[in-house]
C-alpha cells in the first residue's frame, strides 16, 4: 500500500473544510456521506432528505483520529456571502459540482474567490451516477473557469454506460463501486489501460511544473513512486498551486473514501492557514469570528475559529486592544451544548457577547477588520415595513440582528418618504429575511418596491410679481415681491440672491423671502422637490405697519407658485452608472436587455482578471433597475452581477413623465 493511505503517526490539529458550490449540487448529501464513511454514524437520522441549506452549518467529524469541522454552506447564489465567510477561515474547500459542462459556469463565483484568496481546494464532481458526458469533457470545461491547473485524480470506467468505478491516478489501482458499502479493489479494466497511463502521465506532468526533481524524472521517463506523488500533491494543494478533481456520488456513497483520504492528507494545518491569513500566532488566544447568529433561547451566538491558544469561558482576552471577557462557550452544532474550552483549529460558538461582530479577531492587539474582506454589494432593495404599527420597534431590533448575521443584508433610509429599505442579493434573499422576521421575531412585514427619487426643475425663465395683502381685524398684512426665476446648472441646487438696493424691501425681511422660496422648492408643480433654480429678489414693496416676516414668506411662496408654473417645469430622474459583469457568451443578450431599459452604453471591455467574462458599463435610469439583477441572472445561469453608483439627474419627458406625474397625483 502506498505509505500515505495508512493512518499517519502524528494526529493533525483540528481542521476545517468548507463544502461549497451551487444550489443542488449535493453538498449536504455529501457531508452525510463523508461523516458516515468516517464515523459509521449518520449526521442526523431524523431527516428524510436534504432540504435547501439556508445557513452555514457546522458538522463535527472524526476520521482516523483526526478531528474535523465540516461547514455545509448554502448554494443559492443569493446566499453567497455565507459561503465566502466560511471560506475565509477554512483550511480547505471542497467545491461540489454537477457532472454537466453546461453548469460549469455556475462555479465561477467560487473558483474566483478561492483563487483570489489562495484557499486550498479540491473539486468533487458529484452525481456521477447520472453522468452522461465523459469526465474528460467535463474536465476541459472546468479548466475554462479555473485559474489554477486542475489535476484529474481518478479515471472512471463504465459498465452498461454507467460509471462503475475508478482508477486512482496516483496509485494506479482500480476500485469498483459497491452499493452502500466500501468500493472493492479490482484490476484495472483492459479498456481503460491506455487512457489510464496517459492520465497518469499528465498528472505527473502537471505536478512536475512545481518540482524540479519530479520534472527531471518526468523528462527521463522515470516513473516516480506513488508516495512521492502523494507528497508532492499534498504540498501543491496546500499552497493552492493545483486543484485535484475527484468524482463520485454522495447519494450512492461512491468515491467518498477517496475524498476523505485527500482531505486528511492534503488539507493544511490551522497554523499554515493562520500564516496564509496573515495572523501572528502565539500561545495566547486568537480566534476569528466568521459567523453571527441569533438562536431562540440562547440568543446571540458568535461562531469563531481558534487559530492559537485556547478559548474558554471567563477567559480574559482582548479585542482590538481592549479587554474582552469570553462568555459561555458552546458547541457550534446540534443543541449548542456547553463546552469547557476550545483549542487550536476548533470552531466554537460564544453566546451573548454584544460587542463581537463577524470579522472580529478575538485576542487581536489591534483592529485588523480590514483583513476581513468586505461584503458583497447589494443588488436588490425593497421597502420593508411592519404590518402592525406596534411592531415597529421590534422590527428595528430584528433588522439589526439580521444585518449582523449576514453582511450582505444592508439597511438604507429613504429620506424622501421616511421609509426603511432592506437591500440584499435578490428576491429570495429578502424573502428569507421576511420568513425569519415572522418565525423567529414574530413580526409580520411587507416588502414593496422603493420609490424612485424623482426631482423636477425648469427649462424657462420668468420674472414674477406677487403682492400679498390681507385686511383682517386689527392691522393687516402686506408684502410685495418680484422674483426673477431662471434655470440653474444641473446639480447645483438653489441659488438665491437679493438684488434690491435702496431699501425697497428692508434687509430684515430678506431671510423671510428666502425661506418662502426654499419652502416652495419642497414640492414643485409636478409634485416633486424642485432643484437647480436661480431665484433673485429683484424688487418689492413694504408697509411700515403691516409688513412682517410671515407676510414676506407667504408672498415669496406664492410668487414661486405662479412663476415656476410659467417656466416649463420638467421632471428629472436619477441615472446610475452601472457596471455589469457577465460571461462573454451572454454579453449580447445582456446588452440588449440594458438597451431595452433605456440604457446608454458607455464602455465594453474584458472583465479585469476574469478570463472569458465581459464588462459592460452603461448609464441606466434608476426606474429601470428594480429587477435588473433578476433579469441578469435569468440570462446568465445566475452568475451575472452588477454594481452601480449614482451618476446624474436627467430630464424625463413624454409619456413616461406623464405617467410618473399622474401616479404622484394619485
Ligand atoms: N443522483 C444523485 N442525486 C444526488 C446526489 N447527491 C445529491 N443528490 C440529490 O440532489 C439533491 C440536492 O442535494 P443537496 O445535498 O440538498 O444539495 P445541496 O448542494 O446541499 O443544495 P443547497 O443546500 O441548496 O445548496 C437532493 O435531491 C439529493 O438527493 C448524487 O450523488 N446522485
Ligand atoms: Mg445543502
Amino acid at each position: 500500500m502506498p505509505k500515505s493511505s495508512q493512518p499517519a503517526q502524528r494526529t493533525a490539529a483540528h481542521r476545517v473544510a468548507a463544502i461549497v458550490g451551487p444550489h443542488l449540487g449535493g453538498k449536504t448529501t455529501l457531508i452525510s456521506a463523508l461523516v458516515r464513511a468516517a464515523t459509521g454514524r449518520d449526521v442526523d437520522s431524523s431527516r428524510a432528505g436534504p432540504e435547501p441549506t439556508l445557513d452555514a452549518a457546522v458538522h463535527p467529524m472524526t476520521y482516523l483520529g483526526d478531528e474535523w469541522s465540516l461547514i455545509d454552506c448554502p448554494g443559492f447564489i443569493e446566499l453567497l456571502q455565507l459561503s465566502y465567510d466560511a471560506l475565509k477561515i477554512a483550511d480547505i474547500a471542497v467545491l461540489v459540482c454537477e457532472p454537466t459542462s453546461r453548469k460549469v459556469l455556475t462555479l465561477a463565483p467560487y473558483l474566483h474567490f478561492l483563487d483570489e484568496h489562495q484557499i486550498p481546494h479540491v473539486i468533487f464532481i458529484n452525481k456521477i451516477d447520472t453522468a452522461i458526458e465523459p469526465v474528460g469533457e467535463l474536465l476541459e470545461a472546468l479548466r475554462q473557469v479555473s485559474d489554477r491547473p486542475l489535476v484529474l485524480r481518478e479515471l472512471p470506467f463504465r459498465e452498461n454506460g454507467e460509471v462503475a468505478g475508478f482508477v486512482d491516478l496516483v496509485s494506479e489501482r482500480a476500485w469498483h463501486y459497491r452499493s452502500g458499502v466500501r468500493s472493492e479493489r479490482v484490476g484495472v479494466p483492459a479498456e481503460v489501460t491506455d487512457q489510464e497511463s496517459n492520465a497518469h502521465a499528465s498528472l505527473i506532468e502537471t505536478l512536475a511544473d512545481f518540482d524540479d526533481g519530479l520534472l527531471e524524472k518526468f523528462l527521463e521517463d522515470i516513473m516516480p513512486p506513488p508516495a512521492e506523488l502523494y507528497e508532492q500533491l499534498a504540498q501543491d494543494v496546500q499552497q493552492d498551486l493545483v486543484v485535484p478533481v475527484f468524482f463520485g456520488s454522495a447519494h450512492e456513497r461512491h468515491g467518498i473514501n477517496r475524498l476523505l483520504k485527500s482531505l486528511r492528507h492534503d488539507a493544511p494545518e490551522p497554523a499554515v492557514t493562520a500564516a496564509r491569513l496573515g495572523l501572528t500566532v502565539s500561545d495566547k488566544p486568537l480566534a476569528r469570528v466568521w459567523c453571527t447568529r441569533f438562536e431562540p433561547f440562547i440568543g446571540k451566538l458568535s461562531y469563531c475559529r481558534v487559530f492559537s491558544g485556547e478559548i474558554s469561558q471567563g477567559n480574559p482576552t482582548t479585542l482590538a486592544g481592549e479587554e474582552l471577557r469570553i462568555g459561555t462557550v458552546h458547541a457550534p452544532f446540534g443543541k449548542h451544548q456547553r463546552m469547557q474550552r476550545a483549542g487550536l483549529g476548533e470552531v466554537v460558538a460564544i453566546s451573548r457577547n454584544e460587542t463581537l461582530v463577524t470579522g472580529h479577531l478575538i485576542g487581536g492587539a489591534e483592529d485588523d477588520s480590514a483583513k476581513w474582506v468586505s461584503a458583497l454589494v447589494p443588488v436588490f432593495g425593497q421597502v420593508i415595513s411592519a404590518v402592525q404599527q406596534k411592531d415597529e420597534v421590534k422590527l428595528g431590533t430584528a433588522l439589526h440582528h439580521l444585518t449582523a448575521s449576514d453582511s450582505s443584508w444592508v439597511l438604507d433610509y429613504d429620506r424622501d418618504n421616511h421609509q426603511v429599505i432592506l437591500r440584499g442579493q435578490g428576491e429570495a434573499h429578502l424573502r428569507k429575511a421576511v420568513q425569519l422576521l415572522a418565525n423567529q421575531y414574530h413580526v409580520e412585514v411587507t416588502l414593496t418596491p422603493p420609490q424612485v427619487p424623482y426631482r423636477e426643475t425648469i427649462r424657462g425663465a420668468t420674472s414674477q410679481h406677487y403682492r400679498f395683502r390681507r385686511q383682517t381685524g386689527g392691522h393687516g398684512q402686506f408684502a410685495d415681491v418680484t422674483l426673477k426665476i431662471r434655470p440653474n446648472e444641473r446639480g447645483s441646487g438653489l441659488s438665491f440672491s437679493n438684488a434690491i438696493v435702496g431699501g425697497a424691501v428692508p434687509k430684515r425681511f430678506i431671510p423671510a423671502v428666502q425661506k418662502g422660496v426654499v419652502e416652495y422648492m419642497g414640492r414643485g408643480p409636478l409634485g416633486f422637490p424642485l432643484v437647480d433654480l436661480q431665484v433673485e429678489l429683484s424688487d418689492g414693496k413694504f408697509h411700515t405697519v403691516d409688513s412682517s416676516d410671515q407676510a414676506f414668506k407667504t408672498a415669496a411662496v406664492l410668487a414661486m407658485r405662479d412663476g415656476v408654473g410659467h417656466c416649463e417645469p420638467v421632471l428629472l430622474e436619477p441615472v446610475h452608472k452601472v457596471v455589469v459583469d457577465v460571461p462573454a457568451e451572454f454579453s449580447s443578450p445582456v446588452r440588449k436587455t440594458m438597451m431595452g431599459h433605456r440604457g446608454q452604453l458607455l464602455g465594453f471591455e474584458q472583465r479585469p482578471g476574469w478570463q472569458g467574462w465581459d464588462r459592460l458599463v452603461a448609464h441606466l435610469p434608476e426606474a429601470e433597475m428594480g429587477s435588473l439583477i433578476l433579469e441578469l441572472r435569468a440570462l446568465t445561469q445566475s452568475v451575472g452581477t452588477y454594481h452601480a453608483e449614482f451618476a446624474h439627474m436627467a430630464e424625463l419627458s413624454g409619456k413616461m413623465a406623464e405617467s410618473v406625474v399622474t401616479a404622484r397625483r394619485g
